[in-house]
């Protein structure tokens, strides 16, 4: 008998926590946009939730929401095309992270790098919601029982946690309820390290915002930062082999390979010899001919922040239309009444 081919939904989210960076760029949303132009389901949500786990300013965390909006359409993400909204707006996220709060177990939440690294030294002083962040991601996933899930390197262990939880619950509750997801974990970019220190990923909160480029940076201010990024005085080795012991200039290069689209062999390749100096003129030109036209339709976008939240409402509408009945299965299978019909709007 020919074999049904399983139905593939696609969920990824970004957290509004700052301005998207060249990482979340090259890692994740040109990702987001190639695998809606190959004709996939995909459902994009900006994580407010997951946001506030650390402390946010009300009005920065709602201009940041826009703003990551206006970037995701920038880059490409077509909201007719796309399911995009914001977390906070589907309350099943929110109720299905607390049925996984109570799937999940602490040793295993304990074991969470992100946590321990986000947390440091003060972990008593941390939030339990920042504890608890890897449930609300597989809630987040598992409300649309998403299949596949484009992530950066860094979400592959909060990725296991999500299987864990649904194979945990399906064999609580003697069900095949919950879909097992594959990370897809792809492109050349998947690590895009900070430009101060090519040991740390680049990140938005990072404090130093010469660390990385961000999507909202200026062709002057790309170029500045760029330039002041961390190197060594030694020339383009001739292979990566040869880069080994230099984060810096290999996150360069890979940089370089993903925003051009070859590989990191073939840039070393065709810069084997030269300094850094001369690679940075050609890097400096390739941010930013890539960059700059997505700040320009971000900044056109976020002259009418109105329409940036109705698309954000009307994506939350179809998000709730696929993750209430699956929530209302969901309470069946726990045991937890629900008698009224799923209110997704009750004004
Ligand atoms: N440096 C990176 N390289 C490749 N991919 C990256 N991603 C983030 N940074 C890099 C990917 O972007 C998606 C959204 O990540 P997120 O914003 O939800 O959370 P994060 O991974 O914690 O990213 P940041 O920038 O470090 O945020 P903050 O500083 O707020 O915690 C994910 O797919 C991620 O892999």
């Amino acid at each position: 008998m020919e074999e049904v081919p399983h139905p593939k939904r696609i969920f990824s989210g970004i957290q509004p926590s700052g301005n998207l960076t060249l990482g979340n760029y090259l890692g994740a949303l040109t990702r987001f946009v190639e695998l809606q132009n190959a004709g996939a389901e995909t459902i994009y949500c900006l994580v407010d939730l997951h946001a506030i786990t650390v402390r946010q300013d009300p009005d920065d965390l709602a201009h940041a929401t826009r703003e990551a909006a206006a970037a995701f359409i920038a880059a490409g993400i077509d909201p007719r095309r796309s399911i995009l909204f914001n977390q906070s707006q589907v309350a099943a996220h929110a109720e299905l992270a607390w049925i996984f709060n109570c799937v999940a177990r602490m040793g295993w939440l304990s074991r969470m790098t992100q946590f321990k690294d986000k947390a440091g030294k003060n972990r008593e002083n941390a939030s339990v919601g920042l504890f608890a962040y890897p449930c609300l991601m597989a809630a987040d996933i598992l409300a649309y029982h998403a299949t596949h899930v484009p992530v950066g390197e860094d979400q592959k262990q909060h990725l296991e946690l999500t299987r864990d939880i649904a194979i945990k619950f399906n064999q609580e509750f003697r069900q095949d309820f919950f879909p097992v997801v594959e990370p897809v974990i792809e492109g050349i970019a998947t690590r895009v390290m900070s430009l101060r220190d090519g040991t740390k990923k680049m990140s938005k909160s990072d404090p130093s915002d010469m660390s990385r480029i961000n999507l909202t940076d200026s062709a002057d201010l790309i170029e500045k930062k760029l330039r002041r990024a961390r190197t060594d005085s030694d020339p383009i080795a001739d292979s990566l082999d040869g880069l080994t012991d230099r984060p810096e200039a290999r996150n360069l290069i890979n940089i370089f390979a993903a925003l051009s689209e070859q590989t990191a062999q073939n840039v070393v390749e065709i810069y084997a010899g030269s300094q850094f100096a001369r690679f940075k003129d050609d890097l400096v030109e390739l941010a930013v001919e890539t960059i700059s036209p997505i700040t320009h339709d971000m900044k056109k976008l976020m002259e009418d922040p109105g329409e940036i939240d109705r698309i954000l409402g009307a994506g939350a509408e179809r998000a709730a239309a696929i993750s209430e009945p699956i929530l209302t299965q969901t309470f069946e299978i726990t045991g937890l009444i629900r008698s009224r019909p799923a209110a997704i709007d009750e004004s």
